[in-house]
């Protein structure tokens, strides 16, 4: 059975809202961090960076989050992806963690790049429900959670983007989400 490793309100919330998904069962190690747990030996056994999430997949290892939601939507996902399609959903989870992350979290890179990001995600969800077309899917996790980590950690008003909290609150109504996602 694949093994989580996260900590409390950790971005293992986002591999565990796709396993949740995906429906296949798995283990959550939940690790004390407060107690630097993701530092000891077990765990720097797993990821040597010492962050969460990680996973373990019989023998096979893993961590950072967008690296996890592609190798478990390669593996698992129903969908046989081709090689564009697989490019198209690493480009949507590389914005989710880096250019969209950094756009809205970093202060110093907010002023300038959130409402261009926000704006033009307005725009695609405006034609479509998800980021792919009419199916959810991994990308939909990727860049859903980094939205949805907005009003828990940051005081932001999203109004200007009425189709980007459309799609928030259509992903916070799904089951998988409330299971990992809520705080
Ligand atoms: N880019 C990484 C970020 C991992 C990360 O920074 N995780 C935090 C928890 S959300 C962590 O492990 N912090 C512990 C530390 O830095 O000591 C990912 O998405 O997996």
């Amino acid at each position: 059975m694949i093994k989580l490793y996260g900590g409390a309100r950790s971005r293992a919330s986002i591999v565990q809202w796709y396993l949740e998904e995906l429906a296949i069962p798995y283990e959550f190690v939940l690790l004390d961090m407060q107690a630097s747990e993701h530092l000891k030996p077990e765990f720097l056994a797993i990821n040597p960076m010492g962050k969460v999430p990680a996973i373990a997949d019989g023998d096979f290892s893993l961590w950072e989050s967008g690296a996890i939601l592609l190798y478990l939507a390669q593996k698992y996902d129903k969908t046989t992806f081709s090689g564009e399609q697989l490019a198209t959903i690493n480009q949507w989870i590389s914005f989710a963690n880096s250019t969209l992350f950094i756009g809205v979290f970093i202060e110093a890179h907010r002023e300038r790049e959130m409402s261009r990001l926000l704006t033009a995600l307005d725009k695609i969800l405006a034609s479509q429900p998800y980021l792919l077309g009419k199916e959810f899917g991994v990308t939909d996790v990727a860049v859903g959670s980094i939205l949805a980590y907005i009003p828990m950690l940051l005081k932001l008003d999203l109004s200007d983007y009425p189709e980007v909290m459309n799609y928030m609150q259509r992903l916070g109504e799904r089951p998988a989400f409330q299971k990992a996602m809520s705080m």
